[in-house]
């Protein structure tokens, strides 16, 4: 037994779009309440990623992919939500890759509150050839600001990842468990099975569709182990409207296949699912609409 006082605390994951936060999340907490693509800004709201061991309970804020180059209503809700988790949580982990600096990383660098811990992370380490670069790298970014800690890690397999959180642990604040023990997430399946259903769609989908498409679940019914999901996916043309559902409602099929087998190892029951596809002309830009479908 630790005589330590046990410790519990909020740590915002912020960094520029697909850097590898929702992976880092899921692989501390060991399950997938963050989707995750190679597509940049594939997270959209804030959520949190819970992970309590005999020491401390850290309470993770997921935060969309801070960006300034695309300026829709949705980009910049999306922007708001890292401002505003910046905010209010007890320590920072600022994720940029480890190829090193980049002057993308710049505009959030100049974001990060002065009087919060910030640990820096260079994630994508298993990318890395020549790990004698890495000294050189860590060096350029000590200089930038104070940062409590620099770690290299890799979020997909695991790397470094224990020492991370003896860094972030060192950073929290004395204090009872917030969250039970088991708590891997605040949000809702309800929430988690939209988002399951937008993964594919990024992991499936072109280029540009994903990002003119939302979903929203109409109807999420439990009966004993078996859910019966019923969403719709909204998305901004009518052209999209066929491509999502494909030849013959192929495309359709395999997102709703894909997604009800994440759900049903996520929720661990079985999953009953009916996807429909809407137009909504514009909803990105629209803020009565933003609000309709959950952001901002
Ligand atoms: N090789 C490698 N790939 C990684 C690592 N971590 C994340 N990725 C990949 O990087 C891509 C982006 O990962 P995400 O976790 O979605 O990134 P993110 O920072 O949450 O992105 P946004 O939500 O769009 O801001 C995915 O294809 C991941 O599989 C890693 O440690 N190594
Ligand atoms: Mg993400």
């Amino acid at each position: 037994m630790s005589t330590e006082a046990f410790r519990t605390g909020t740590v915002a994951i912020v960094g520029r779009p697909n850097v590898g936060k929702s992976t880092l999340v899921n692989k501390v907490v060991g399950a997938h309440v963050a989707i995750t693509s190679r597509k940049a800004q594939t997270t959209r709201h804030r959520i949190l990623g819970i992970y309590t061991d005999d020491r401390a309970q850290f309470i993770f804020v997921d935060t969309p992919g801070y960006q300034t180059q695309h300026t829709n209503a949705l980009n910049r809700a999306m922007n708001r939500t890292v401002t505003q988790a910046l905010a209010e949580v007890d320590v920072v982990v600022f994720v940029i890759d480890a190829a090193g600096w980049d002057e993308r990383d710049a505009p959030l660098l100049a974001l990060l509150p002065e009087k919060t811990p910030v640990i820096l992370v260079l994630n994508k380490l298993d990318k890395v050839r020549d790990r004698t670069t890495l000294v050189t790298k860590l060096d350029a970014c000590s200089k930038l600001r104070r940062f409590e800690a620099l770690v290299p890690i890799s979020a997909t397999k695991g790397t470094q990842v224990r020492a991370l959180l003896d860094e972030i642990r060192r950073q929290l604040p004395e204090g009872a468990p917030i969250y039970e023990a088991d708590d891997i997430t605040d949000r809702p399946e309800r929430f988690l099975a939209a988002e399951l259903v937008r993964e594919r769609i990024f992991r499936l989908l072109g280029d540009e569709l994903p990002y003119a498409t939302a979903v929203v679940v109409e109807k999420f019914e439990v009966e004993g182990r078996l859910r019966r999901i019923s969403a719709t996916i909204y998305v901004d043309k009518p052209g999209h409207k066929g491509i999502v559902i494909g030849e013959k409602g192929a495309t359709l099929k395999r997102i709703g296949t894909e997604a009800r087998h994440a759900m049903e190892a996520l929720f661990d029951g079985r999953v009953h699912l009916e996807l429909w596809v809407k137009v909504k002309r514009g909803w990105a830009e629209n803020d009565i609409a933003l609000r309709q479908l959950g952001y901002g």
